[in-house]
């Protein structure tokens, strides 16, 4: 089959997302000179415009720290398809998968509305006089625009570091003592999530987050990608929501890693591919 034979698999909801993390297989390495080269050219496939438009595929490589993976890659856009063919061709160049995560871009069902940026500027930021409060509103509108396009359909920031790692909320039955989160009512879910944008809020500018939703794709609920420039920002902010009731009583944690982003050919370098 061509790629142009390829049909694409889209969703009307949002794009796909792949965290896939490699070691290197130094022996290949050696023995067939040019690894970078296949890794590159299948990124240069996967992010190449197509004839006629615009590609919204997009990849971001890190050297991980720690011996839990060599190289991550994390690849996004709307076709899984091309996604798909993606990994597959990154399999030509001298890496062994150590792990992968899936999933997808989505806009959240507790995002606040406008009814409550009004009430939370009138009651946390004692905003009373209504020109004041519309021109907040007109500020708010603007930025919320940006944050929600930017759920469904990210362009990858370009910070220094990056942080992953899958989370689930907690749905232990009563019977075991324990908190469950999908038995809470919408009314108190939105209510907890309030708490968890205003100290999330706290990091605007230093901290760029991509939640992504992955029940029914791989073993947690959510897929979350932490971009800082200092990576000390990185251990703050997961060190703050701990104490966040929904952090704190509903969340539990996969695996972290952490690396350090580059550009393609300068990540592959550092790994030992050449070109
Ligand atoms: O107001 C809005 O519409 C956005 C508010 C918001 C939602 C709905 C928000 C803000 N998040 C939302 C949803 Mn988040 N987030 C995480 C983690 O380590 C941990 O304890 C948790 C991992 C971080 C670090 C983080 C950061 N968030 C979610 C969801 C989906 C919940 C669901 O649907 O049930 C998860 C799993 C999740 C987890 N969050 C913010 C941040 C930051 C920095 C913000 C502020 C963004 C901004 O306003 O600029």
């Amino acid at each position: 089959m061509t790629a142009d034979a390829r049909e694409p698999v889209e969703s009307a909801s949002g794009w796909g997302v792949l965290h896939l993390f490699y070691r290197i297989d130094h022996a290949r390495a050696e023995q067939e000179p040019g690894g970078a080269k296949r890794a590159l050219d299948a990124i240069a496939a996967l992010t190449a415009p197509p004839p006629g438009g615009p590609n919204s595929h997009q990849v971001l490589t890190f050297v991980a720290l720690g011996h839990k993976a060599d190289l991550g890659v994390m690849a996004v856009g709307p076709d899984l398809a091309r996604l798909q063919a993606f990994q597959a061709e990154l399999e030509g160049a001298p890496l062994v998968p150590t792990w992968s995560y899936v999933s997808m871009t989505e806009t959240s069902e507790y995002a606040t509305t406008e009814d409550d940026e009004r009430a939370r500027l009138a009651t946390e930021d004692g905003i009373t006089d209504p020109a004041e409060l519309e021109a907040r509103v007109v500020v708010w509108r603007e930025r919320i625009a940006h944050y929600r396009e930017q759920r469904v359909h990210p362009a990858l920031p370009r910070r220094r570091t990056i942080c992953f790692y899958p989370m689930s909320k907690r749905r232990v039955g009563p019977a075991d003592g324990g908190d469950n989160w999908y038995a809470l009512s919408f009314d108190e879910r939105k209510r907890l999530m309030a708490g968890h944008a205003r100290v999330g809020r706290g990091y605007a500018g230093r901290v760029t987050q991509l939640i992504t939703g992955s029940t029914g794709l791989d073993d947690w609920e959510w897929g979350v990608t932490l971009f800082a420039d200092d990576p000390g920002d990185l251990k703050q902010i997961v060190y703050e929501m701990r104490f966040d009731e929904v952090s704190a009583r509903y969340a539990e944690f996969g695996p972290f890693v952490t690396g350090l982003i580059l550009e393609p050919a300068e990540a592959l370098r550092r790994v030992g591919l050449t070109e």
